[in-house]
This record gives structure tokens, sequence and C-alpha cells, in this order.
């Protein structure tokens, strides 16, 4: 008989938690930015926490590593080259963007601690590093952004939730920074939360992204294990927010039918951005 069991949970509020049976704890480590923990879950492989809260599964990332790479890939006026990800590092969003053929990717993380986790736990992913056409800087976004020169088609913000290191990922001050590196049609995306657990996140990207962008839009995805499994996206450009007439092929939740879909919002989520 078994006496113990061991849960993993990420607090929502004071009232609800998801938890997730593991089997291990693989890591603990504090780092001079967060706390990185990894698990062994029974039913969504190797789990990754950042500050308590789910950053990936093993098993559902592709929802979201698909949906904040090939929703700008096709939203670019142009067939995109190059891109730039702030955060992502675990590799996710950098493997995807090499699938999509681009040639230069640039990606900066904060944590040299997360990637090392990463390169032991998630060798899928990390492997994207160490692929020539992908730089990786650690190194602090806010700042990267503030002195690059390099022009960018895609530029991807993968951050934790807007407090604590990712909070300044948010305002306009950033995006003005972003604006100014990126390439005409280019597109931006952040990730922007769980509108229903966290519904400042996704106002708090539109307000930062509308003073530096013409066009701001969100969009969201089902993703099981981040709070209230309902996510959103919010995207910028300074053209208008239109597909391109290209197509790239199915993932395993990414299509063409939700590549248009995916901006179709319910009311509630309307009120949060209005
Ligand atoms: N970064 C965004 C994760 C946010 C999850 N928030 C939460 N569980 N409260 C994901 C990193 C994957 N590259």
């Amino acid at each position: 008989m078994k006496l113990i069991e061991n849960w993993f949970s990420e607090r929502y509020s004071d009232n609800l938690q998801l938890s997730f049976r593991v089997s291990d704890q693989l890591l603990s480590v504090k780092t001079d930015y967060q706390r990185i923990d990894v698990f062994q879950t029974y039913d969504f492989g190797k789990l990754l926490s950042i500050d308590g809260t789910v950053q990936l599964t093993e098993k559902d990332e592709f929802v979201y590593h698909e949906m904040i790479t090939r929703m700008p890939y096709l939203y670019a006026d142009s067939k995109p080259e190059s891109a730039l990800v702030i955060g992502g590092g675990d590799g996710g969003a950098a493997g995807e963007l090499l699938k999509l053929g681009l040639k230069r990717i640039v990606n900066v993380e904060i944590d040299g601690q997360v990637v090392e986790v990463c390169r032991k736990h998630f060798p899928e992913l990390a492997s994207s590093f160490s692929k020539k056409n992908v730089e990786l800087i650690i190194g602090d976004g806010i700042k990267y952004v503030e002195t690059a020169k390099e022009k960018f088609h895609i530029i991807i913000i993968d951050s934790t939730d807007p407090v604590g290191p990712a909070e300044g990922l948010f305002d306009s001050k950033f995006y003005h920074n972003v604006a100014k590196i990126l390439a005409p049609g280019g597109v931006v995306v952040t990730q922007s939360g769980s509108p229903f657990y966290q519904p400042k996140a996704i106002g708090m990207a539109q307000r930062g992204m509308k003073p530096a962008f013409e066009y701001v839009k969100s969009y969201t995805a089902f993703i099981p294990t981040y709070p209230s499994g309902f996510w959103s996206f919010t995207m910028a450009k300074n053209t208008p927010i239109k597909m391109r007439k290209d197509s790239v092929p199915a993932g395993q939740y990414f299509n063409m039918e939700i590549a248009e879909s995916a901006f179709s919002l319910p009311e509630f989520v309307k009120k949060l951005i209005a």
C-alpha cells in the first residue's frame, strides 16, 4: 500500500489550485531571479515551474509554442527570415521558429540557469540553442532592446507572468524600444495571461503595446496546464493585422482554421481590453 502521495500545485487564488501528482522532484534551485523546479508528473511528463507557476510540461508545451510562433509568422507582411525571442529560456519558441525555416534567431534570456536546467531536463527543447541559426544571449531583454541596432521580422516576448522580473516586459517604454527594431511589416507577440484568472494581464499587454504600434489584437488558445486552461496572446504591428497569403503545415494544435479563429474573443475578454 502506498502511504504517501506527492503533489505539485499551482495556486490560482486563495481558494483554487491545480495539482499534479508527481513521482519525483528532479530539481529545485533558487537563482538570482527566481526559483526553478522540475517535477516528473504522472499525466504530463516533466513539468517546469518558475516561482510556483507552470511554465511548460512535456505533454502540452506544443500548444503555447506553436501559437506564439506560427501566428506572427503568418501575420507578418512578408515571409519572415529573422526573429528575436525575449525570455524563452527553454528553447521551445526558438525550436518552432527553426521548423518554420527562419534563418536568424536571437534569443535573449535573463536567467542562464533556466537554460542550464532545460538543457538537462528538456533536452529536445533546449537543443535549438545549439543550432547554427540560433544565437543565445544571456542578458536582460529590456536592456537589449534599448541598444539593439539589428531589425527583426518577428519579435516574441515569451515571459513569465507580469509580476517580478517580467513586469517591465508589459510596459510601453519597453514596447517603444521594441518598435524601433521591428522590421517594416513585422509582428510582435507577447503571452498575455489567463483572461479568467489574471484578468489584468491582457489589458496590461494591450496598454503597453498601443502607444507604440498602430494595430494591436489579442488571440487565445487552450493550454490545459495554465490557469483555467484558457490563455491569451497579444499581437502588435504597424500595418493592418491581416493574414499573408501563405500557409504553414498543421502542427499538433495549430492549423489554418485556428490561424484565423484564434482572434475570436468571448465577450468577457473583449470587455477586459475595451
Ligand atoms: N511562459 C509563460 C508561462 C506563463 C504561465 N503562467 C502561469 N502558469 N501562471 C512559458 C514559457 C514557455 N516557453
